[in-house]
This record gives C-alpha cells, structure tokens and sequence, in this order.
C-alpha cells in the first residue's frame, strides 16, 4: 500500500519555495541577473520554513501569476533541479515540485523529489501524469482554465463549487488512467487561477462539501492572493495576517493541507482552527 499523500488525522503545511526572478509575492530572493541561483541561500530558507512547521517544501521555477509568460523547459529545470538536490540531501521533509511540465517534474523527481504539484491539473502537459506515476510520486493536481497568461480574461462561472469539483475530478481521472495510486491523490481549488472574488470565496467557504464532491484530500493556496488585497485593502507584503485567516476558514471548513510563504504564522493559524474542527465534531457526534 502507497503511503497517503497527506498523513490522515493532522493538517500538512506546505511551505513555498519559488526559485523564480518574477514570482508575485517572493520572487527573485534566490535568482538574480542572468538567472544566476543561489542554491545556498534557498536550502538555508528552506531549512527555516521546516524549522517553523512546513511539512514540507513546494519548489517552482516558473512564475504562475496572472499574465506570466512561460518558461522554457530547460530553464525551469535549471533553477528547480539543483535546490531540489541539494535540499534533498539536507532536510528529511518531502519536496514537491510545483510545474506544469512532465520534462521538469521528471528532473525534479530524479533530483529527489516526492511530490508534484500541478496547478493545471494535468491540462498542460498530460504527460505529466505518467512521469508521477512512473516515479511512484504523489501528485496534486489544481484547478486552472486556460493559462496563467489569460486566466483573468473575464472568467465566468455559474457554479463554481459544483464546475470546480467536476473539473477535478476529470484531472483526478487523468491520474489515475496513468496510473498514479489512488492514496497518492490529492486535488487542489487552484483560488486566483482564473476566478473572481466571490469564485475564491465560494471555494474557500466550500472546501469541506468540494472535498466530498471530489473524494480526495484538498490542499488550498489562498498565501498572499490578490483576492485577500481586494478584502482587506493590503498589498502584496502585507498579507500574511489575512493568509493566515483564509487558511483557518479553510482548515476549520475541511481543507487536509495548506500552501502558505509564511510557515510560522500559518502554522499558529491552523492550530487554532485545528482544535475548533474536532471540538465541532465532538459537539456534533
Ligand atoms: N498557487 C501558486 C503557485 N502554486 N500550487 C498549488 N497547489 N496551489 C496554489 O494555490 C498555488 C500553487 C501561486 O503562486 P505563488 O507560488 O507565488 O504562491
């Protein structure tokens, strides 16, 4: 039996570590001019998030904000597969590798990763799914329409929850006609990929019923998205407080894992909401 991709009965924090120069909220912290990276610098953060409680590290080499271009394959390799070896080698946390591209994950993979995070949800690339299940890696997919260049060309739903949920699972069936193992599953709402405020909000104050619809565990990145600037006036460096509220709503609402840029501050946030879940369901048994 596969291990599950998130341990049951504990929420997983999944800390970010972007090894990108354009990245919203993070970028250029460990890439500089001419796409020089500095490996020792992103091991020494990545080392502290894991300090503070991540789970794991969630390592991408290609920005996914609203508008970014894509990145050439041998490039994202470039930035992603040495952090990921050298990380390996230091911390015993899972390292996933958050691309849209079979050709990066199966670098990141042999580099010693665990885990891949595609936020297209295996629209990108298909072939993505067999490199996971080749490598026996545990494999998320998100929710994404169209391409972070054009996601925010006015998206539309009618139903996000119930459009959301069946696009999943669609990405969730890709998985396994590859043959990625069932406990190695988890799905993703993919909040500020193509969706409005109230699309976020819908799919934020739904995880636990997106969960059910889905029947896999729901990881949620809601960490420093403009829908939070929307709601709370704040710019991009200045959202952590209200990240780390969405990931209570989230984790209080059934969400397994969280996707947060600030661990230390998250993790105090989920272990609140945490013990509130199971106090809910002991008053509802
Ligand atoms: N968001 C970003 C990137 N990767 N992966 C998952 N699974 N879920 C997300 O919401 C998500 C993601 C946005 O970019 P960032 O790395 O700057 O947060």
């Amino acid at each position: 039996m596969e291990p599950a991709i998130f341990p049951p009965g504990c929420v997983t924090i999944v800390g970010v570590l972007n090894v990108t120069p354009d990245s919203f909220s993070d970028g250029g912290r460990f890439v500089s001019e001419g796409d020089r990276v500095d490996v020792q610098a992103a091991v020494e953060t990545a080392a502290r998030l894991v300090e503070e409680g991540a789970d794991w590290i969630d390592v991408g080499g290609e920005s996914t904000r609203p508008g970014a271009a894509e990145v050439p394959v041998d490039l994202e390799i470039a930035r992603t597969a040495p952090v990921i070896e050298a990380l390996a080698k230091r911390l015993s946390a899972p390292i996933s590798i958050d691309t849209r591209k079979a050709d990066v994950a199966q670098a990141a993979l042999e580099s010693g990763a665990a885990v891949v995070n595609d936020v297209s949800g295996l629209r990108f690339d298909p072939r993505l799914a067999e490199v996971a299940a080749r490598h026996r890696a545990a494999l998320v997919v998100g929710h994404l329409r169209g391409t972070p260049a054009d996601m925010q060309d006015r998206p539309h739903f009618d139903d996000a929850l119930a459009e959301v949920a069946s696009e999943l699972r669609a990405s969730l069936e890709i998985a396994r006609a590859a043959g990625v193992p069932e406990a190695r599953l988890a799905a993703d709402p993919g909040l500020g990929f193509g969706k409005r405020l109230e699309d976020n909000l819908a799919l934020l104050a739904g995880v636990g019923e997106l969960r059910r619809r889905v029947g896999r565990p729901v990881l949620v990145g809601a960490s420093r998205k403009s829908f939070l600037g929307t709601l709370t006036g704040d710019p991009v460096d200045q959202r952590d407080l209200a990240s780390a509220a969405a990931c209570a709503v989230a984790v209080f609402a059934g969400a397994d894992a969280v996707r947060t840029h600030d661990v230390a501050g998250t993790r105090r946030a989920v272990a609140v909401a945490e013990a509130l879940r199971g106090a809910r369901r002991e008053a509802t048994a």
